[in-house]
């Protein structure tokens, strides 16, 4: 029997899920209560999130879990990371939040490097420079729309524009906080210099708090299941919560959370903010537990996702299934992709991208659907060894296992592909982990769980898990060398 039940809203940025959770003393009990999708639209030349869609499923999730009988007892938003709401001082928002993908970001990027250097930036944070993070969303607001940040008085994380709405709260919380690159991630204290730096103004900065905290009760009107919830904020970065709820299976294993991004990288005891990390890029972000994940983006299923919308476009509405399957027909590492070169980073003709990529640097020009998927596959699997071999240049221990966990755990010939590129095992699963480590954080505020380790052992209990063994079938050695001299070709 389950003594509390939560609920997770678990909001990616394709689509999201309303859960509802329990654990039974060896189990997790997980129902998904409402799925939806969801995409963002250019308004006013610029791409925002569609928040009547979001906050009118969200509304309509829970409402299905306070008809469904029972009692529920908090409630907890995560989302994907460094987009932010701004509100205006009477609590109201000052338009909707854009999206990280606007081509903006990127000059807003060229011009922050150029005002205060790469370095003064990395060494105020230990953040990954990457054009999608939050303050050169801010610094482009102030450039082209400063009324925009002129009219609001507080910032707030995605997760906690929700966590607003349906409590009141004012606060961040710290997860999702970490992904702004305005956090100081050895103190987890806002880095104050950088934001003048910048000309953020400091008072947009929110009380930042700790997963696990409870910020007030769950406003609504919901009379039934819900009718006393609170709202428990989870690591309200969607991967954080994901990787609670990863059952690793060996200490220090890579990670790889699948979805529209892949992170992968590995979970750590402090913040590594130095020369070495720096070099490569690596992230600090904050996790449950004080616990820091050190880990690179990797471009992610995003290739996939857009290739699709594009064949779809031109008449194939092919499935992800049927898109597999042709691209496990072909022979494989014919031609790479940087799959993090910014090119592939907005919305578009994706597969012409690639073509024109394949092309301009003189290798055999994918045609078919198979052929350009494999290829996307092919380097996205590539760019996880990559992203293995900086980890194990800046930590010094070479991970012995992969897991992998997100809606990319499903995909068998990307999760065999793993295998074979980094030599080592690959276990997959759970797809939902992301909502069951939101649901455990809140279940262990709740007193359900003792914490971490019991967490993962009870997802192991509970989940489908797939492993994979590595193949020596193509030269991955030699196709990571020309990923260098590609990378180095595409520019910073
Ligand atoms: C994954 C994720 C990544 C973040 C990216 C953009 O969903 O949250 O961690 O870098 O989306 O927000």
């Amino acid at each position: 029997t389950v003594a509390r039940t939560v609920a997770a809203v678990d909001l990616g940025a394709e689509s999201g899920r309303v859960v509802r959770a329990g654990f039974d003393g060896t189990r997790f009990e997980v129902d998904i209560a409402h799925r939806f999708t969801h995409s963002p639209r250019t308004e006013n030349g610029i791409l925002r999130w569609d928040m009547d869609t979001l906050s009118g499923e969200v509304t309509a999730g829970l409402a299905r879990l306070d008809a469904g009988g029972g009692v529920v007892d908090s409630v907890g938003v995560d989302a994907w990371g460094v987009d932010y709401g701004l509100f205006r001082v009477d609590g109201r928002l000052v338009d909707s939040p854009t999206c990280y993908r606007d081509p903006r970001q990127l000059d807003a990027m060229k011009r922050a490097v150029d005002a205060v250097g790469a370095d003064a930036i990395y060494d105020a944070t230990g953040v990954q420079l990457m054009p999608i993070n939050t303050i050169f969303g801010l610094t482009s607001d102030l450039h082209d729309h400063p009324g925009r940040v002129a009219a609001a008085e507080k910032l707030l994380m995605m997760p906690d524009v929700f966590h607003r709405l349906l409590s009141g709260s004012t606060s961040t919380e710290y997860t999702a906080a970490s992904t702004t690159g305005a956090l100081d991630m050895r103190t987890g204290r806002w880095a104050t210099g950088l934001l003048t730096a910048l000309g953020i103004p400091d008072r947009l900065m929110p009380e930042v708090v700790q997963p696990g905290t409870d910020v007030g009760e769950l406003r609504g009107g919901f009379t039934g299941a819900l009718s006393a919830a609170r709202v428990i904020v989870p690591p309200a970065h969607d991967t954080a919560s994901a990787v609670v709820a990863i059952p690793f299976t060996e200490p220090g294993a890579l990670f790889i959370s699948s979805g529209t991004w892949s992170l992968v990288g590995v979970e750590t005891a402090s913040a590594r903010v130095d020369a070495s990390a720096k070099a490569v890029n690596l992230t600090n972000e904050g996790g449950y537990g004080g616990t820091i994940r050190l880990l690179r983006n990797v471009m992610g299923l995003w290739l996939l996702q857009e290739c699709r919308k594009q064949w779809r476009r031109d008449g194939a509405d092919l499935g992800y299934a049927e898109i597999a399957e042709l691209a496990r027909a072909e022979p494989g590492l014919v031609s790479v992709v940087n799959p993090d070169s910014t090119e592939f980073l907005m919305p578009g003709d994706l597969p012409r991208r690639i073509q024109e990529y394949c092309a301009r640097t003189g290798q055999p020009v994918p045609s078919t659907v198979g052929a350009i998927a494999r290829c996307a596959i092919d380097s996205l699997a590539l760019g996880y060894r990559r992203v293995l071999d900086a980890i194990t240049a800046v930590t010094g221990t070479r991970p012995v296992a992969v897991n992998i966990v997100g809606g990319g755990a499903r995909h068998a010939l990307l999760s065999q592909l793993t295998s074979d590129a980094t030599g080592l095992p690959v276990r997959c699963g759970p797809v939902e982990a992301t909502a069951m480590g939101n649901a455990a954080v809140q279940l262990a505020a709740l007193g359900e769980f003792s914490g971490v380790t019991e967490i993962r052992a009870a997802v192991e209990n509970s989940a489908d898990l797939t492993e994979y063994e590595p193949h020596a079938r193509h030269d991955w050695a030699a196709a990571a060398v020309l990923l260098e001299s590609l990378t180095s070709a595409d520019g910073p």
